[in-house]
């Protein structure tokens, strides 16, 4: 229940006193390798502000990452949170089930593309997700090749790392990474050495053909691809990529996953952006926006290869804990009632509107692109396509001093993404890309 009041407010500079010297306690408690987008300490958050314990208020860009596409502390949430933790916090769903778990299954059966008949599990993190499906995959097809996509992200576990595109800073010193994953080009049209026009039916063509001389369509049990992928840089594939992949799967056997971690819960502007192209999963990952921002995951997939595990074959300790699926049932309400879709693309039509004035104004922009409330700008070397990276270093910095928090993404490190809540006042998202233009003026 947000009573953070809808507005930006500088009282210091960023940091200000009270988070550094809080920050100084992190840096000598916890452990240096995590990273940190902004150098404050959260106090509040709330629809599209965060606030920082010198009173600083901050328009929230990066809603933690896709993660509070209902705002934060959003009112269905906070109440069914509320009532849950006072009725049980945890018997363990393979113990002694319970209903919230049930009746999240139920909505994802229902909202997840495709009508025929689903059945999902429920985990904690994205990563747990996108493992489960593959290995619900291989067990069913009983193969074991997986395909992935370069500049894909799925997770940071031993599996995920090994999908996971970028060495630094994900894998780097922490293999030995497991086997049978095979990386294939990816349809990145502002890339794609024949152009963006042949981008789709070159890419499609030379990925077909890489799967079956290869690797044999016969010995591949899952394609996991992104329908746009989120850390790479908001790569959205050109029109006719996925459903020509989702083709090859079914024409070979193959079991097709949308890692939709990133791109679920109505932040492209659909429910799902696998719908963008009326492709239907044969497996779906999903995590970030499911529960408001209590740590959830989900595996939904088709019911015969649900079913196909042995009993007591998935499960964990905690995954669809009742805290976190009572926080989902009551995201999952939000979005639908208060149509957050429709707001994502209002969202998305304001920013693509305001980034494309930008790319007219400014050279370092090489490309601005995305769907619905999932948008991003590439920045290059004015003149060709040669990434710029200390621009988006630069970029982001000064967002940070005006009181704006920015995610940068990107396999080369030059990308800004806006992934702002779908609650997100108008007048704040205004102000946020105003600033965001100055930011790109400096630079
Ligand atoms: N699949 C598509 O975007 C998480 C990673 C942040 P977890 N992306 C944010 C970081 O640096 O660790 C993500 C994703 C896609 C899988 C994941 C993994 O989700 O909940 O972080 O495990």
């Amino acid at each position: 229940m947000t009573t953070v009041p809808q507005v930006r407010k500088l009282l210091t500079t960023i940091p200000g006193p009270k988070s550094e010297a809080i920050l100084k306690r992190r840096s000598e408690a916890v452990s240096s390798a995590l990273g940190m987008a902004i150098p404050i300490v959260v106090e509040r958050a709330g629809g599209g502000i965060i606030v920082d314990v010198d009173g600083n208020a901050i328009i929230d860009m990066g809603a933690g990452i896709a993660v509070v596409n209902v705002g934060n502390s959003a009112k269905r949430v906070v109440e069914n949170v509320q009532a849950q933790v006072e009725a049980f916090t945890h018997t363990c769903f393979m113990v002694a089930p319970y209903l919230g778990y049930i009746e999240v299954c139920e909505a994802l059966n229902r909202l997840t593309p495709g009508t025929h008949s689903k059945k999902s599990i429920l985990l904690n993190s994205g990563a747990e997700a996108v493992e489960n499906a593959v290995k619900i995959a291989r067990n069913y097809t009983k193969r074991q090749a997986v395909v992935v996509f370069e500049h894909a992200y799925h997770g940071r576990t031993n599996l995920t790392m090994a999908m996971t595109a970028k060495n630094m800073p994900y894998k780097e010193g922490f293999g030995p990474f497991t086997p049978e994953v095979y990386r294939m080009p990816m349809a990145y049209p502002m890339r794609w050495p024949g152009g963006p026009e042949k981008c789709a039916d070159e890419a499609l063509d030379f990925v077909i053909h890489k799967m079956e001389k290869e690797l044999g369509g016969k010995n591949i049990a899952a394609i996991v691809i992104e329908p746009i992928q989120g850390e790479g840089g908001f790569i959205v594939p050109p029109k006719g990529f996925l459903p020509g992949l989702a083709k090859f799967a079914t024409d070979n056997g193959i079991i097709f996953i949308a890692d939709e971690v990133q791109t679920g819960f109505a932040r492209t502007g659909d429910m799902f952006a696998s719908n963008d192209e009326n492709v239907v999963p044969d497996i779906i990952a999903m995590a970030k926006g499911i529960a408001g921002g209590l740590p959830l995951s989900a595996v939904t997939g088709r019911a015969e290869i649900m079913d196909a595990v042995h009993g007591s074959g998935l499960g964990g300790t905690y995954g669809g804990s009742p805290v976190a699926c009572a926080a989902a049932l009551g995201a999952i309400a939000t979005i639908e009632e208060d149509n957050l879709c429709k707001a994502a693309v209002e969202i998305g039509k304001i920013i693509s509107t305001s980034l494309n004035a930008m790319k007219a104004k400014y050279s370092i922009i090489g490309e601005v692109r995305g769907r619905g409330a999932m948008q991003a700008i590439e920045f290059v070397l004015p003149g060709g396509i040669e990434p710029h990276p200390t621009a988006v270093g630069a970029i982001v910095k000064f967002c940070q001093l005006e009181g704006v928090l920015v995610l940068s993404a990107g396999t080369y490190g030059n990308v800004i993404r806006l992934l702002p809540p779908l609650v997100m006042p108008l007048d704040l998202l205004h102000e946020a890309l105003e600033v965001l233009d100055r930011a790109i003026a400096s630079v």
